[in-house]
This record gives structure tokens, C-alpha cells and sequence, in this order.
């Protein structure tokens, strides 16, 4: 299996993990963005959204959508389980999941399309009002979650489960790269963060 990648993209990023946690072995194909390799019509043939990752079988069907290729995986692969095992988990595990992807990951990236790294690319005028809102709503969602982090060790409560790698990955992109480090008196969030940064999968990558 192929997965169509760039280094340092968070959506990748978090598709490579999924699937180090399982033990699956991926050929890694480069993607450079900067040369926009992934709006070429090869590429949109694979996906025509033009966007990375995507995951390509050995029959040439192309899985595009981190959390698509992720279900794949799990279903290919169910040990260990990082979805959920039975109705009430698979709820609450795609509940938490869902929370981080649209009110923390989609914030960030407005935060990010109208930052200074993309408009020194020269693609996309920067709307300074849109930043600044979305800068607010990643900073009250980091208090939030400081808070919900001093009662359960992980992001959906007991385990490790695809939910906190989406967070963890959201919160490296946008600690390096978006000018949105969570506050260090966010102790909760930073223990969390120590602890899921040691396990392997996240470690190496
Ligand atoms: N919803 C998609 C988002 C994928 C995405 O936005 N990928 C970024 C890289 S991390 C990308 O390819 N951006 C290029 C673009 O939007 O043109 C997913 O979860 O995989």
C-alpha cells in the first residue's frame, strides 16, 4: 500500500501514526507541495479534492480522507483498537474525535491559511479579522480542554485512541508552525501531550 505523504502535513502525519500503532508497513510516497505536486492531473485523478494523504491499494483504489484511510486500516487490521470495541465506545470515541477535527484541527487551519507562512507564499490574501477569531476560538478550546484532560487520562477517557492522535497532531502543527502553543498553565494538556509524545508510533515519526 502507498501513501501519498509530505513531511511535517498534519493530515499525513496522523494516517502514519494509525497505522505505526498497528504495525503496518506503508510505502511512503513524497508529495512536494511547494511545487504543488498535488494539484497535478495525476494526482487529482487520485483525489480530486488535491489534497494529501491518500492512500493508495495494491489494486489502484485510492482511500483519500485521514479518518477514511484510518477506518480502513482498523477494519484491515483491528489490533490494537483505536476506534472502538463496542456501541457505547465507538460513540463516545467518534464524539471526542469529531470535537477535536472541527473545533480545534479546522480552527487551526483558518489560523494557518490566513498566517504569515502562506501569505509569504503569495497564495491566498490573508483576512487578518478571520485569524484573529480563529486564534481565539484555538485558545478557549485549549482552556476547555485543560479542564476536561484534569479528569481522564486521554482525549476520549481510559485509552489512547485515534482522537488523541488527531489532538496531538494538531497541537504540534500548530505549536511550530501557526504561532498557537497552548499556554504552559495548561498542566493537563502538557502532561497528556509528554505522555502520548513517548509511545513509539508518535515518537518516530
Ligand atoms: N479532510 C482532509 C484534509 C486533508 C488536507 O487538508 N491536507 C492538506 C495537507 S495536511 C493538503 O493537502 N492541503 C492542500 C490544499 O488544501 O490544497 C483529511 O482529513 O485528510
Amino acid at each position: 500500500m502507498k501513501l501519498y505523504d509530505y513531511l511535517g502535513a498534519p493530515n499525513p502525519r496522523r494516517v502514519k501514526i494509525f497505522a505505526a500503532e498497528k504495525d503496518i508497513a506503508l510505502e511512503l510516497i513524497n508529495v512536494d507541495m511547494r511545487k504543488r505536486e498535488h494539484k497535478t492531473a495525476e494526482f487529482m485523478a487520485k483525489n480530486p479534492s488535491g489534497k494529501i494523504p491518500v492512500l493508495e491499494l495494491d489494486d489502484g483504489t485510492c482511500i483519500s480522507e485521514s479518518v477514511s484511510i484510518c477506518r480502513y486500516l482498523e477494519a484491515i487490521q483491528p489490533e490494537p483498537n483505536l476506534l472502538g470495541t463496542n456501541a457505547v465506545e465507538i460513540g463516545l470515541i467518534d464524539m471526542h474525535h469529531r470535537q477535536i477535527e472541527f473545533e480545534l484541527l479546522s480552527q487551526v487551519g483558518v489560523s494557518w491559511v490566513n498566517g504569515p507562512i502562506v501569505a509569504k507564499m503569495g497564495m491566498v490574501e490573508p483576512i487578518a479579522a478571520a485569524k484573529e477569531r480563529s486564534d481565539a476560538l484555538v485558545n478557549a478550546f485549549y482552556q476547555r480542554l485543560d479542564t476536561e484532560l484534569a479528569t481522564r487520562p486521554f482525549i476520549a477517557g481510559e485509552r489512547f485512541t485515534l482522537a488523541d492522535i488527531t489532538a496531538v497532531v494538531t497541537i504540534d502543527f500548530a505549536t511550530a508552525l501557526v504561532g498557537l502553543k497552548p499556554d504552559e498553565a495548561h498542566s493537563h494538556i502538557w502532561a497528556w501531550h509528554k505522555q502520548v509524545s513517548a509511545r513509539p508510533s508518535i515518537a518516530a515519526d
